[in-house]
């Protein structure tokens, strides 16, 4: 027994990684835990890549159903990706191995809302998780667990497999007991009962997780830290976007329809999220509250500068030097943040209730409003939905942030129709580029593609688009949304055959 592992009974379990792996049998569903690089196993799924390459090399075929909270990092979806190990994946991705498969048609993969996956695995839709494996920071005493960096679907995994493989990782800190708050309270309909969270920081379940003690199969050590990339600085693009936004909040609250405190904030992933954090800091906005999935380094930042006093989510997303300054300061930001399952981070009720800004980056939007977060040229998946959807329909307010052009101009952003549909035109209520805002809010969609253009589009392509739409409003045979069909996805086809989507 050592410290982190303070249960006798569990103590007695531990065994090398490469034994835990031996259990994990062909064609089994394994849940893991893992949301954006945060908290996923680092030692059992190397060992099991092993074990799998090794199989593969004697002709035997080896490969699993993987599902996990969110994207994991090289040591869980590059290692079983690379060794063939992986048949069926779910949900958001980021790894590069795992992304060409998918891509290549090797693997199946289902880009699910991140707040819907725990419920469809208790509804049944996914089948049996046959293991679960978990990282965590320590066991307590009486066999209950302190959670990781991040939480995910944690709770249903170790609730719903038949056997458990624990990782306990000694780089996490302990600071982090405390930070949690897990919610037992969820139930399948139609026994729902209204989830108590009036307020980002309200704390409504416990801070460990539980676990049947007999369906711990194998406990394992680890030393290894979360592995996340760098944040770029923002540039001259980002801050850009970030400028308008600000400038739209402050609008909206001359206009009295946001307080001077806005409303909880949700920021997605990528460097424009990050920036536009920076960006309130900048705007000199205080005592913000945040109701998201993922703290980056830039909501710490608006965390240990006062911009943000409250932050709810499910996971860390922090660089290296993120997580030397989270490490530091762990005890002001344990009275901060809350680490929640994200099927109540990104639940319809609570981002309903709360009334949430969600602000998430965009692959493109098309002159209707319908935006494409996932695909480039209608095929080849980027990511994954993640929780924009969750937080896109039920907010209070959705925007969709992105450049106005990607690939050095060659690609517009801002397209005729977009060549794949992840938010509805129902769901998008402001655009932003680097340009300027489309405050598309209670406009029909002739009057949002004019704003479109004129606010959000690329010099180089406005013209183009607006022949398109003069075009489309003479030709089209129905006046209400009008499109010249056949010429509708023509800039993608461009783009494919020519490099360019400019003619
Ligand atoms: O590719 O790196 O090869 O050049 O997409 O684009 O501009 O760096 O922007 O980091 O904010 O990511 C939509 C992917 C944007 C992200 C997306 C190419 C571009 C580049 C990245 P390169 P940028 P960002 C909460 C919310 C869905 C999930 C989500 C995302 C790469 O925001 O995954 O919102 N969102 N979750 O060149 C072809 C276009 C393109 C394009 C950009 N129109 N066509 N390629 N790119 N626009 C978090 C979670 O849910 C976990």
């Amino acid at each position: 027994m050592n410290d982190r592992i303070a249960h006798a009974g569990l103590a007695a379990k531990l065994m090398p990684a490469e034994q835990a792996a031996t259990l994990i049998e062909p064609g089994m569903s394994v849940g893991m835990s893992g949301f954006t690089g945060a908290g996923y196993p680092k030692a059992v799924p190397l060992a099991l890549a092993h074990r799998i390459a090794a199989a593969q090399d004697r002709g035997e075929s080896f490969a699993l159903r993987i599902l996990t909270g969110a994207s994991t990092a090289p040591e869980l979806d590059g290692a079983l990706a690379r060794a063939g190990g992986i048949d069926f994946r779910l949900p958001y991705q980021s790894d590069p191995e795992l992304r060409a498969r998918i891509n290549g048609g090797q693997i199946e993969y289902m880009d699910i809302h991140l707040g819907h996956v725990a419920q469809y695995t208790w509804f049944g839709f996914l089948g049996k998780i046959d293991v679960a494996v978990i990282e965590v920071t320590a066991i307590l005493p009486d066999g209950r667990l302190v959670p990781s960096t991040s939480v995910g679907n944690n709770k249903t995994w170790l609730d719903l497999a038949d056997k458990v493989i624990i990782e306990v990782n000694h780089r996490q800190p302990m600071g982090l007991d405390g930070m949690h708050d897990i919610y037992y309270g969820t139930a399948l309909p139609p026994e729902r009962k209204p989830i108590p969270l009036t307020r980002p920081g309200d704390r409504i379940g416990e801070p460990y997780l539980k676990v049947d003690l007999d369906k711990v199969v194998a406990v394992v050590e680890s030393d290894a830290p979360d592995r996340i990339g760098r944040f770029t600085a923002p540039d001259e693009t980002s801050r850009r976007i970030a400028g308008h936004l600000v400038e739209f909040f402050r609008h909206e609250i001359r206009a009295g329809r946001l307080g001077e405190h806005l409303l909880p904030l949700q920021s997605g992933v990528g460097n424009i999220a990050n920036a536009v954090l920076a960006g309130l800091h900048e705007g000199g906005f205080r005592g913000l509250t945040a109701f998201t999935e993922v703290i980056q380094d830039g909501m710490l930042e608006l965390i240990g500068n006062g911009t943000i006093d409250m932050a709810s989510a499910t996971s860390f997303s922090l660089s290296p030097e993120g997580v030397e300054e989270f490490v530091r300061n762990i005890d002001l930001y344990r009275e901060k943040i809350v680490l929640r399952p994200q099927e109540i981070s990104n639940h319809a009720e609570l981002v309903r209730r709360l009334g949430c800004i969600a602000m998430n980056g965009m692959v493109e939007a098309d002159l209707y409003g319908n935006v494409n977060s996932t695909h480039v040229a209608g095929t080849s998946i980027i990511n994954g939905i993640g929780g924009s959807g969750d937080f896109a329909r039920n907010g209070f307010m959705s925007c969709f942030v992105t450049p106005s052009t990607a690939k050095n101009g060659a690609i517009s952003a801002f397209v005729p129709m977009v060549s794949h549909v992840d938010h509805t035109e129902h769901d998008v209520a402001v655009l932003v580029s680097e340009q300027g805002l489309a405050d598309l809010r209670g406009l029909s969609p002739k009057q949002r593609a004019q704003q479109i253009i004129d606010n959000c589009a690329h010099p180089d392509y406005r013209p183009l688009l607006q022949d398109y739409f003069d075009r489309a409003m003479r030709d089209s045979r129905g006046r209400h949304t009008p499109h010249l069909l056949g010429e509708a996805l023509s800039w993608h086809q461009r783009y494919l055959e020519t490099g360019s989507m400019k003619p």
